[in-house]
């Protein structure tokens, strides 16, 4: 129903918007048209006193015909939207209680350990390996220069698969991988020298689940092989390490060790992350952390590879990304890195 008057008509598709309205949208279309300092309908009636005395009356009163209209329109879909609202009370539908927080997760800290772990290698030229969890008794010991009868091999520590052996004895066992290094032995047989890599992934053993140990766990080992390579790029490249994760300042030390699968081996060791070196009873008084194992690659393992050990040396380390977790943030039972509780992730994991 037109007003008579163009510029009053513009506002009638307004008024047939308004029982479409949500209450937001209604409230401030009431201060559009009706508000007194800036609503179009007040500006018009504004307007009447710069008409011509005979326009006046005419337009005066239909600017107020319109102006009723529009409140009727904005009382009765006010009206409709509380009727709207107390049915969804009474069904017992609440709109405006506050919608429950959804917890986006956040990245585990031995995930942040490897990835940064791996970024770092990765920085200077190695490459990611990964292989089967179920390896052969061959790959996982006997390649690796353990004696046949080295008690590593025991049913009491390493998890043996209920099924029948891949080849006839010796080696052919189906186990749990006890470290990644089966992967490098692989690494070794399938592309021939130089070789740079770092292997991630889950080991097995049979141990008892307590406050240090786990049945299974993460391992990060690396493996360098090439002609030339000695004990000073063995060095050289995990202090780097060490420095790169832990901070350009940090202390680090070798001691020596044993492992079948190198010669000479060692353990490195970098200042205690808690107490700086002067001694705390994390480090046991002593000042020091262990974070690995490595050593130069025992000539027997480059040659199981089918490989010249005269032609080729190389060094090799391990290291449990959960030890060096718990260093870094300080935490006390590895069962709280493996039990998946998330109020453990909320506070230590990176959101
Ligand atoms: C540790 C010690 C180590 C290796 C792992 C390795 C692999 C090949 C040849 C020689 Cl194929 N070595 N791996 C070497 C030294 C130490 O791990 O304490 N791990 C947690």
């Amino acid at each position: 129903m037109s007003t008579g008057y163009p510029d009053l008509d513009a506002l009638l598709a307004r008024l047939e918007a308004v029982p479409a309205l949500g209450s937001a949208e209604l409230e401030a279309e009431e201060i559009a048209v009706l508000g007194r300092k800036s609503g179009a309908l007040t500006a018009a009636l504004k307007r009447v006193a710069t008409l011509p005395v005979d326009e006046r009356k005419g337009f005066g009163a239909a600017v107020n015909r319109l102006k009723t209209r529009f409140e009727a329109a904005f009382a009765a879909r006010r009206e409709a939207l509380e009727a709207e609202r107390q049915a969804r009370e009474q069904a017992g539908v609440d709109l405006t209680m506050p919608g429950r927080e959804r917890w986006v997760g956040a990245e585990h800290p031995v995930t942040r350990v490897v990835d940064e772990i791996i970024g770092i290698f990765r920085g200077i030229g190695f490459t990611v390996a990964v292989g089967p969890e179920v390896e052969t008794e061959w790959y996982n010991f006997l390649a690796l220069n353990f004696p046949p009868e080295h008690p590593a091999m025991d049913l009491h520590d390493t998890l043996y698969l209920d099924a029948a052996p891949v080849e006839e004895e010796p080696g052919g066992r189906l186990l749990l991988r006890t470290h990644t290094s089966p992967v490098q032995i692989r690494t070794l047989m399938q592309s021939p020298p130089p070789v740079r890599v770092v292997i991630p992934g889950m080991v097995y053993r049979s141990d008892a689940f307590d406050a240090s140990h786990s049945p299974a766990f993460h391992q990060i080992e690396g493996l360098a092989v090439d002609e030339g390579i000695s004990f000073v790029d063995l060095k050289a490249t995990l202090i780097h390490f060490a420095r790169r994760f832990f901070g350009p300042a940090t202390k680090t030390r070798f001691r020596p060790s044993f492992f079948p699968f190198t010669e000479p081996s060692a353990e490195m060791d970098v200042e205690c992350q808690l107490c700086h070196g002067s001694g705390c009873p994390a480090c046991k008084g002593t000042g020091w952390m262990e974070i690995l194992g490595c050593g130069m690659v025992h000539p027997a393992v480059l040659e199981n590879c089918g490989l010249d050990a005269e032609r080729y040396t190389g060094w090799a380390f391990g290291m449990g990304p959960h030890r060096i977790a718990m260093l870094r943030y300080g935490i006390p039972d590895i069962r709280l890195l493996l039990e998946g509780d998330m109020r453990f992730l909320e506070r230590v994991g990176r959101p």
